[in-house]
């Protein structure tokens, strides 16, 4: 359905540097908060992922060959600082400039993260984004990194605040595992920002060369069915998810419409939050000095009003209708049928994209220029029987995906909202946080054996769309 891109339009894929590099204990690489837990965990380790730290010229050339223009990777904090301060590491620093030289080299322009879920483990351990002495270390790496890495133009701070203070304390598959610490999630989201701000803030002080932003993932937020108390149910979810952010980021202030359904959440569960003095005027600050958003979208939830206790199931296994999530206070994600959903229960909805867009284009114009960072189909693939390096993996299911989720980004475009690039989850096959190898994205295949890429048919597709702005 999709004919043809925009001009310009920055058609990228996308890493995370955990998930993909491997490598996790050489040339003096610190542990993330990650390493010990997987080990424990014994579902999967994070070695050797996509070993991207040997192979990134690979899937640079790759991505060269299937028409994509840009990527996006984040730099690992503790190949730098393996304790998250202190002195840098050559070896790391040396690493991301090859990288960084690499994709440029090859006309591929890097975005490039400061933060993917991958905090070091000695922060992690000190309370993460909890303990407000981690921002002062977190705006240190900052500045070492702009100092450093003059090649790059493209930054994000922190990919996906939401994910980290959801999964780490409410959804519970995340280190270190709370359930439904409702002060410890809240009190994350607003550290982080602050963080956020705190990055922006030093970006634009010291007239650094380049733009800066930070990414959320946004998901609607639904009633099903649609009635008043379900109406207010996907409020206060999404209050939670994505107001609470977005107002934080944009705004510099929490309106007191997103306040007053927080605070309702809270009382619910004898939680509080903790904004200390000065703390508005640096998000008021940085509010207007991004310079892009990246929003990643994957799917909407449908919720409904709840009234009991909280309880869930994290689907991080692909066993189609396991997943479960009741938040006392808030109310109970909900099937709707008239929605497919993937084998992890999630709901496949490419007009939510459309809809949130349109939503952060009027109720947030601060966010200016919008990219779609992530967005894709997790599939179980496999290799074909008897596969040679010529042989094409079919994902259709993937390639319809994109291109009804495409189709919303150019439909949200043509009606003015400022969305100039697509970067697919993922470049390549990596690992999954919460559901280890057998969740794939990429637009290239990896044999996790033997390392080889195998091209899939929607790298094809890829291509075929980038041709169409020449
Ligand atoms: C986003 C993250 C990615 C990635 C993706 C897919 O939340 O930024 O790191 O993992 O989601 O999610 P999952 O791996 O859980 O399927």
């Amino acid at each position: 359905r999709v004919k043809k891109l925009p001009k310009d339009f920055v058609w990228g894929g996308a890493t995370a540097a955990y998930q993909v590099e491997g490598a996790t204990k050489v040339d003096g690489k610190g542990k993330t908060m990650w390493d010990d837990y997987l080990k424990a965990q014994g579902r999967f380790s994070p070695d050797p992922a996509s070993d991207f730290y040997h192979l990134y010229p690979k899937d640079v050339a790759l991505s060269k060959k299937y028409g994509l223009n840009a990527i996006r990777l984040s730099i690992s904090w503790t190949r730098i600082f393996p304790k998250g301060y202190g002195e840098p590491v050559q070896a790391g620093v040396d690493y991301y400039h090859r990288l960084f030289k690499e994709c440029l080299d090859n006309g591929i322009e890097p975005y490039v993260s400061l933060h993917h879920f991958d905090s070091p483990k000695t922060l992690f351990d000190d309370g993460d984004w909890l303990n407000r002495k981690n921002i002062d270390y977190f705006v240190d790496y900052a500045r070492f990194c702009f100092d450093e890495f003059t090649e790059i133009k493209h930054w994000f701070t922190i990919n996906e605040l939401i994910s980290l203070a959801y999964s780490q304390y409410i959804q519970g598959n995340f280190p270190p595992s709370h359930k439904f610490d409702v002060t410890s999630a809240i009190q994350a989201e607003h550290n982080e920002l602050l963080a956020h701000a705190r990055v922006v803030n030093l970006f634009k002080d010291n007239h650094y060369d380049g733009k800066i932003g930070l990414i959320h993932v946004l998901q609607p937020v639904y009633p099903y069915p649609e009635t008043p108390e379900n109406q207010h149910a996907a409020d206060l979810s999404d209050a939670f998810m994505n107001a609470f952010l977005l107002d934080g980021t944009f705004k510099g202030e929490y309106t007191d419409k997103t306040m007053n359904l927080i605070n309702e959440i809270l009382d619910a569960n004898d939680a509080k939050l903790d904004i200390e003095p000065g703390d508005m005027e640096i998000l008021k600050k940085a509010s207007t000095r991004n310079d892009y958003f990246g929003l990643n979208y994957y799917q909407p939830s449908y919720f409904a009003a709840y009234d009991g206790d909280s309880t869930n199931h994290f689907n991080g296994t692909g066993e189609k209708g396991t997943s479960s999530f009741k938040f006392k206070g808030v109310g109970q994600a909900v099937k709707n049928p008239n929605i497919p959903t993937t084998d992890w229960d999630w709901n496949i909805y490419p007009e939510g994209l459309y809809d949130i867009l349109k939503r952060v284009s009027s109720e947030y114009p601060n966010s200016k220029e919008m990219f779609v960072t992530e967005n894709g189909l997790g599939l179980k693939e496999e290799l074909p029987e008897g596969a040679t390096q010529d042989t094409i993996i079919n994902d259709d299911k993937r390639i319809d995906f994109v291109d009804q989720h495409m189709e919303a980004i150019l439909k949200a475009r043509s009606e003015g909202v400022n969305v100039n690039g697509y970067f697919i989850w993922s470049l390549q096959d990596q690992f999954s946080w919460a559901n280890g190898y057998n969740k794939r994205y990429g637009l290239f295949f990896i044999d996790f054996a033997t390392q080889k890429r195998y091209i899939k048919k929607s790298a094809l597709w890829y291509k075929a769309l980038a041709n169409t702005m020449k």
